[in-house]
């Protein structure tokens, strides 16, 4: 079985994105899992022009996006995104759209076809934070999640689709007063939220 992981490209002035690292650094194989691995940019006019071909390339079993949330003081998948894009800050292509839904035409929200409170007690069980979120925000995190429910439900793929967002790595918190978790602690985290799928 085919799963996609993928994570987004550094944003917002930092140097790494801790959601893409972790990726990388995960298995190629976990359970009965190929990971099938790519880096989202952080655009809201890129990000699923980049993984739409993937999806269509490999048709994969499930999908696991992952973000950074800096600030959060736990892994935390995602319950629902939002039919809305309202940027408080540019993205990688200097757009900020305010207050724009991302498809007229779609609903309001979709749900994480996850198992989200699995994923989660799989994480918290591997000894670190986890819990779910209401909110993926309004940014290009909660786009991609919108966007690919959206395409996953209008092309009739019945996959398990959602998203995680980690928190900051140590290296990115020199500077800041924020919450980090080490890279490795993020990769062992979603490897037992994989392997509760
Ligand atoms: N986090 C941002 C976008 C890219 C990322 O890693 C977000 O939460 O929307």
């Amino acid at each position: 079985m085919k799963l996609c992981v993928t994570g987004f490209s550094p944003f917002g002035g930092e140097p790494i994105n801790p959601s893409y690292e972790t990726v990388k650094g995960l298995p190629d194989r976990i359970g009965p899992f190929t990971l099938i691995k790519a880096e989202i940019p952080t655009s809201f006019s890129r990000a699923f022009s980049t993984l739409r071909p993937i999806i269509e390339a490999q048709n994969p079993d499930g999908i696991i996006l992952l973000g950074q949330a800096g600030g959060r003081t736990a892994i935390t998948p995602e319950r629902v995104a939002i039919n809305v894009m309202d940027a408080s800050r540019p993205d990688n292509d200097g757009d900020s759209p305010s207050d724009l839904p991302i498809d007229p035409l779609g609903p309001a929200a979709y749900f994480s076809s996850l198992p989200i409170k699995k994923m989660a007690q799989a994480i918290t069980d591997a000894g670190l934070p986890a819990a779910i979120s209401n909110t993926a925000g309004t940014y290009v995190c909660n786009f991609l999640m919108y966007r690919t429910l959206h395409f996953l439900t209008e092309t009739h793929r019945d996959i398990p689709c959602g998203f995680i967002h980690v928190p900051f790595i140590p290296e990115q918190v020199k500077d800041k007063n924020a919450f980090s978790l080490p890279l490795s602690h993020l990769i062992s985290g979603i490897e037992a939220a994989i392997l509760a799928l």
